[in-house]
């Protein structure tokens, strides 16, 4: 039997970067992300698998691909979950997403929810919403996002998970995701998160005003208020870059292209326009908008020299998991 496990990619409103410890995978800050729709991560697993049992290692291949980096994450996971399950067999997965790997665009999320999903799916064990979430945590501390659609939460506290704040189609938005670059980022996000908690000057306050932009964004969630959530957005998102900036040597993930779209978002914004960005740790834009606004902030994109493509999507539902 092979379980096989849909994941969308999220993206935070309000950041997540830093972690308090790095074993347990425990996020420093909450944050509160969108699932988008448009980009899927499949995920087949088989715990019974004849030629990882029989060569005694799992197999992983991601996008036709086993990537010793990727290779190594993903048997460490599945090593601490075989031990508190007490299974004795290797697996095989078989992963592949739909849109650019390692550039920013949140594969990491999608891949370690469908795992999670995965994994458990085919051991027949049905754990709780929150363990599922925990579980994908251990992968990649944005992944326990991944597992809800809508608009959700992760929480700092305790043994971290996350839950929905908002379902997908309680308050639809479009999500237009400029790709300024498809290649894979020189610093990720792992190594990247580190150096800031140790290096940046600033770290420390990026972690004491984290409560206060979650409440925010919270407040502007609960009351579909789209000119509140616009700019604690684009505020969480500067402030986290400037931790990125001030990370010694500098971390910087932007492109010129990059700045385009910026300054345009800003220019539809002085117009009137309802829509916002955010930057995640590479160098493309997520330009989100509220539907009607949609057509008009595409054609305002459209023309820009910096963009490869665009990326149309809406918000995102559950993981979803099937077994064959
Ligand atoms: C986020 N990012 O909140 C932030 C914004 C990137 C910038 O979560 O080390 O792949 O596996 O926990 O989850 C990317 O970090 O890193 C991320 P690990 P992860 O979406």
């Amino acid at each position: 039997m092979v379980a096989v496990a849909k994941a969308h990619p999220n993206i935070a409103l309000v950041k997540y970067w830093g972690k308090r410890s790095e074993a347990e995978m425990l996020p420093d800050v909450g944050s509160i992300s969108i699932t988008v729709s448009g980009m899927l991560t499949t995920t087949k697993l088989a715990w019974d698998d004849p030629e990882a049992n029989t060569d005694g290692r799992d197999v992983v291949i991601v996008n036709g691909e086993s990537r010793p980096d990727e290779v190594g994450k993903v048997s460490a996971w599945l090593s601490r979950f075989r031990e508190h399950n007490n299974i004795s067999q290797f697996a095989r997965v078989e992963s592949i997403n739909d849109f650019p790997t390692g550039a920013g665009l949140a594969s990491s999320a999608s891949g370690f929810a469908a795992l999670a999903a995965a994994a458990f799916a085919d051991a027949e064990l049905s754990p709780t919403r929150e363990e599922l979430s925990r579980w994908a945590r251990r992968g990649s501390v944005s992944a326990a996002r991944s597992l809800h659609g809508g608009f959700v939460e992760l929480f700092r506290e305790g043994d971290s998970h996350a839950t929905q704040i908002l379902a997908e189609d309680e308050w639809p938005l479009d999500v237009h995701i400029a790709i300024t670059s498809s290649l894979r980022k020189d610093v990720g996000s792992t190594s990247g998160m580190k150096t800031s908690a140790e290096r940046c000057p600033y770290y420390g306050a990026w972690v004491e005003s984290q409560e206060a932009d979650l409440q925010t964004a919270r407040e502007a969630i609960a009351a579909k208020d789209f000119e509140k959530l616009a700019v604690i957005t684009e505020e969480s998102c500067l402030k986290m870059h400037s931790v990125m900036m001030a990370t010694p040597p500098g971390l910087i993930y932007w492109n010129a292209g990059t700045l385009e779209v910026v300054h345009r978002v800003r220019e539809l914004r002085r117009q009137g326009v309802g829509v916002t960005y955010t930057i995640d740790a590479g160098p493309q834009v997520k330009v989100i908008c509220e539907p009607q606004n949609s057509e008009r902030v595409k054609d305002a994109l459209n023309d820009l020299k910096g963009i490869e493509r665009l990326i149309h999507a809406g918000l995102g539902g559950d993981i979803e998991v099937t077994r064959q």
